[in-house]
Parts: structure tokens; sequence; C-alpha cells
């Protein structure tokens, strides 16, 4: 299987560098690199605390690699959209939080992987768009989904019918990303997010991560449910309680402004 070439994985102390390599291609991502993705965040080593995805090149990713989209028949496209909702699954509800490092084109594929991941830091060149309205294709890898979270349907929708691109200053307006940095820095900036990151208590981002997303999409009365149990899961851990006798025995830093 090709694929695991065009990634690149690198364990920074507790933090996962995953890069895709293939920047000749655009960093399109191919069948192979779909399965590397999810096999990758599927087997972090259980040192790693925050993971940063980056692309290497001048554009994070170009989308679906175009040249596999062939014959496929319907049951088969089925299965393909399917393969990337598993990986991007097992990225977005994996073992650690993980902080995009956005330039250049993040566009089609590109975007929905970028959705999937829990923080986006993007310079002054990226660029944001979904082609596949023009390529007479429909998002497959979880866009649908995930992208009218971070945007809403109306502007997904304007993207999509008029094949409209969003510049790296309107897409950290719009949503698409937290942190807009200048040009070159993402993946700087990512990697100190990621490791601040990693000191949180591990409860705390896997609250964060699972529970979150989950309890915006409950009705009210399930969501605080679901929020008193995870709160008194984490609250009950060891290190929880260290973090609150430190900061009351002032030795821990207090909140500062921003
Ligand atoms: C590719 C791909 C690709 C580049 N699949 N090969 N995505 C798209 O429709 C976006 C298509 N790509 C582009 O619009 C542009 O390539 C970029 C704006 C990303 C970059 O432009 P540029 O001028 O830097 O590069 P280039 O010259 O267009 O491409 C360099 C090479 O990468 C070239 O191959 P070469 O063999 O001629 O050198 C391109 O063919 C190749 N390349 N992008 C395959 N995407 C789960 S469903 C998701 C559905 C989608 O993602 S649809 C949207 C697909």
């Amino acid at each position: 299987m090709t694929g695991a070439k065009d990634l690149d994985l690198q364990i920074r102390d507790d933090v996962a560098v995953v890069r895709l390599t293939r920047p000749h291609k655009r960093n399109a991502l191919s069948d192979g690199l779909i399965f590397a993705l999810r096999d990758t965040f599927q087997n972090l080593p259980g040192t790693v605390r925050a993971a940063v995805l980056d692309g290497e090149g001048e554009h994070f990713c170009a989308g679906l690699d175009l040249s596999e989209l062939k014959e496929r028949d319907a049951g088969q496209g089925l299965h393909h959209s399917r393969s990337w909702h598993v990986a991007l699954e097992a990225l977005q509800y994996g073992p650690v939080p993980v902080v995009a490092a956005l330039h250049g084109a993040v566009v089609g594929g590109g975007l929905e992987l970028a959705s999937a991941c829990h923080v986006r830091v993007a310079d002054s060149t990226t660029f944001y768009a979904l082609p596949e309205g023009s390529r007479g294709i429909f998002v497959g890898g979880g866009g649908s989904v995930r992208i009218p979270r971070l945007i809403g349907v109306p502007r997904m929708m304007d993207m999509m019918l008029t094949g409209r691109v969003y510049n790296a200053a309107d897409g950290e307006r719009l949503g698409f990303a937290q942190y807009l940095v200048d040009e070159g820095t993402a993946f700087d900036k990512a990697l100190e997010l990621a490791r601040r990151i990693a000191e949180n208590a591990p409860l705390t981002n896997y609250s964060l991560m699972h529970a979150l997303p989950r309890i915006a999409e409950q009705p009210a009365d399930h969501g605080f449910l679901t929020e008193g149990l995870m709160s008194a899961i984490a609250q009950a851990a060891p290190e929880a309680k260290e973090r609150v006798r430190a900061f009351l025995e002032g030795r821990a830093a207090k909140v500062s402004r921003g």
C-alpha cells in the first residue's frame, strides 16, 4: 500500500508531528495516504500528549487525489467515503488533541482534514475552497458534518455552489481557523500550542475532545447530565486535586490578561 511513504511521523518529547510529505502533488490525499493517517493516529505512542498536523511544501493539502477518482460504482464510492470517515474519526476522536498548521491551499478534502483537527493555525498564505462543486462531485470526507459546524450551512452552500474562495483573514474571521499568523510561522505556532496543550491534565483534554462536541449536539437536558458526569470524573483525578491545591497554595500561575 502506498501512502506511508507520503506521511512522516516525528516524536518530539510528548508531541507528535505528523506531516503530509507529498508536496509534488500538493499533498493530495491518495487512498494509501488516508489509510496511513488512520494508522498513525490509531497507533500513536502512549507517551504522546498532543499532535501537530502539517503539510510539506507551499500547500497544506489539495484534497482528494483526483487521479484515483476513476471508474467507481456507487457501492465503491460509498465505501471510499466511509474510509475517509474512519480515518478522520481516528484523528478527531483519537488519543490526543491535534493542532493543524495551515498554509497555502486548504481545499476540498484538505479542508475536510483540517476540520477534523481540534485547533487550526493558519498563516497569511492560506486559502480555503470546496472545488467539489465544480468537479461535479460532493464532499465525502465528513465535510458536510464538520464544515457547517465551523462556518454554518449558508456559507458552505455558497462555497460549493459558486466556487467561492476565502483568504486567510476572512477564514479566521469566519471560524475556519482559531489563529492567524504571519507567512511561514504556522508550524512554529502550532507546535507552541501543542506543547501547551500537552501540559493539561489528560482527562481535561479527553473531556474536551470526546465530550464537548457530543454535548453540543445533545438536547440541553442530556448535555447537562453528560457535563455533570464528565466534570465529576475529571475533578476526581489526583492530578486535578494537585493542580487545585497548587493554586490555593500560591504555587500555580494566575490567569493573566490576554
Ligand atoms: C493533484 C491534485 C489533486 C494537485 N489530485 N493531483 N481538489 C482540487 O480540485 C484541487 C486541485 N488542485 C489545485 O487546484 C491546485 O493544484 C492547487 C491550487 C492546490 C495548487 O496549485 P499549483 O499551481 O501550486 O500546483 P499544480 O501545478 O496545479 O499541481 C502540481 C501537481 O500536483 C500536478 O501534477 P503534475 O504531475 O502535473 O506535476 C497536479 O496535477 C497535482 N495535483 N492537486 C491529484 N487534488 C473525500 S472527498 C474529497 C473531494 C475533494 O477533495 S475534491 C477537490 C480536489
